[in-house]
């Protein structure tokens, strides 16, 4: 077994790319090549480590953009609403995905089955969202992405908006990742929130780094910087972790609710501040997409990029029906989704095959090399072939459900709504009507009745097989006193030049 294992070892990543062009031939070796440090460490001792270094640069590195309730067709390679050309360009070298959906909707529903490759509702994470110094959070004992990741030798960082739990025991660097910073909960869930319309009185929101609080934002010129603070936090990592493999997950607030940009960027955009947003966004994929070049790590790092649910407030769907508020038409949960990967992904593709982001989990171990988690239920699938546009691959979903509320077999989707105990089903054509306007329910009454028995079984297999989520005993907000911690705009004008 060893001599073949090693005979791998040589192999440069030049060599290997310069003789596969079809790319879907490149996740065996990488494969092999990942079971490599754990061989390494065992056989041969620390003092060889920078050998296993070298093998581990087979691994992409992973920039894992996470937008926060932008709409379909928000952004310029799904729709014409507003332009964004590092997105178009990041379309234009690597893999747009046309039929990406999120596996559960809602902030901390779709952050749960991210970071973990389940529906929410099979780790006790469905329904509502988290709040400050709630008692609920994603429980510690659940395998996320970054602990992982970790395992296959991977730096792991978070820059964003967690909101997975805020109390100190369900915090990101208890949950696998080295590195972060951002704030732990909705930028919605603050101060000025109970004027007018919340009556929730929320503490004060706090910005932090690692464990600490370091900052807060309690007004406009603080939520205006927070994308660019996340920017700022995401580059820097990249930047010292470019000699190893590295996971940076960018959970943006941006475009959920409040909406504040700069002066400067609001004067950019005409007013318009819902655009200045999608541009700040867009500024920060170019961003990374730059720092990535200027290291000469770009061609051996994966950017992905997707959103947590359909667009809420200002934004637009596109071609799609409805938006984050449901019912299940697809513009509830189906996502613009791009994937860039130079050294991995062909130009120009688009993919019509379908994902979700519950198989982000699975999708990544396969290309990292680590083990997607045995000993429980994992509801993603592996979809490397769809990522790497590997030739003749089919989606393993032959059948999407849509939480409760749907379900999708190739071209026909059902959408299930339950209503006050009432049951009103409709049926579309998604080949001929995407955007869901005919309603053939009436016209095909076994398929609709065959579609809610799949849907039905499904919600029930989930109400059986529920793990917990996490809960702890008084909970205490973050920052329950600002006195004394500079505002986020305070902190950026201390620390920048
Ligand atoms: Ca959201």
């Amino acid at each position: 077994m060893m001599p073949a294992i090693f005979n791998l070892l040589p192999e440069p990543r030049t060599a290997l790319h310069a003789a596969t062009p079809i790319l879907g031939f490149i996740t065996q070796p990488l494969r092999f090549c990942a079971l490599l440090p754990l061989i390494l460490g065992s056989t041969l001792g620390a003092a060889e480590t920078p050998s296993a270094a070298k093998n581990d640069a087979l691994k992409p590195n992973i920039v894992l953009i996470f937008v926060d309730d932008m709409g379909y067709g928000d952004i310029s390679p799904f729709a014409d609403k507003h332009k964004t050309p590092q997105l178009d360009r990041m379309a234009a070298e690597g893999l747009k995905l046309t039929d990406f959906y999120v596996s559960s909707v809602a902030c901390t529903p779709s952050r749960s089955s991210l970071m973990t490759g389940c529906y929410a509702q099979r780790i006790g994470m469905g329904g509502a969202v988290v709040f400050p110094a709630d008692k609920r959070g994603l429980n510690p004992s659940e395998i996320t992405l970054a602990e992982m990741l970790k395992t296959a030798g991977y730096a792991t960082g978070c820059f964003g908006k967690w909101h997975l739990g805020d109390q100190p025991e369900f915090l990101p660097t208890k949950q696998g990742f080295d590195e972060y910073e951002g704030i732990p909960y909705s930028n919605d869930m603050w101060s000025e929130a109970g004027k007018p319309k919340d009556k929730r009185n929320h503490p004060p929101l706090p910005y932090m780094k690692q464990d600490k609080v370091i900052a807060h934002i309690p007004d406009a010129a603080s939520q205006a910087v927070l994308t660019d603070a996340l920017s700022d936090a995401t580059v820097s990592f990249i930047q010292r972790h470019a000699k190893e493999p590295f996971f940076a997950y960018v959970p943006l607030a941006a475009v959920h609710y409040p909406w504040f940009v700069t002066p400067a960027r609001l004067d950019a955009a005409g007013g318009d501040v819902f655009a200045a947003q999608i541009t700040e966004i867009d500024q920060l994929v170019g961003r990374v997409m730059e720092t990535l070049k200027a290291l000469a790590i770009d061609k051996n790092t994966l950017i992905f990029f997707t959103n947590d649910n359909g667009g809420g407030g200002k934004t637009f769907s596109g071609p799609l029906r409805g938006g984050k508020f449901g019912p299940d038409y697809e513009g509830h949960r189906r996502v613009p989704t791009l994937a860039w990967w130079p050294g991995g992904i062909p130009a120009g593709r688009v993919c019509e095959e379908i994902g979700t982001t519950a198989d982000v989990l699975p999708t990544l171990a396969s290309i990292s090399g680590a083990a997607v988690p045995t000993d429980r239920i994992i509801d993603g699938k592996d979809i490397s072939g769809l990522l790497l546009c590997k030739e003749g691959y089919h989606s393993h979903h032959d059948i999407l459900y849509y939480g409760d509320g749907g379900v999708r077999q190739g071209k026909w989707k059902l959408v299930s709504i339950l209503q006050k105990g009432e049951l009103s089903q409709e049926l579309y054509d998604l080949e001929k009507d995407l955007s869901e306007q005919t309603n053939l329910a009436t016209q095909q009454p076994d398929r609709v009745k065959a579609m809610q028995a799949r849907l039905d079984e499904h919600t029930a297999e989930l109400k059986k097989n529920v793990r917990p989520a996490g809960l702890v005993a008084n909970p205490k907000p973050l920052l329950p006193d600002p006195a004394g911690i500079p505002t986020l705009a305070e902190l950026r004008k201390l620390t920048k030049p």
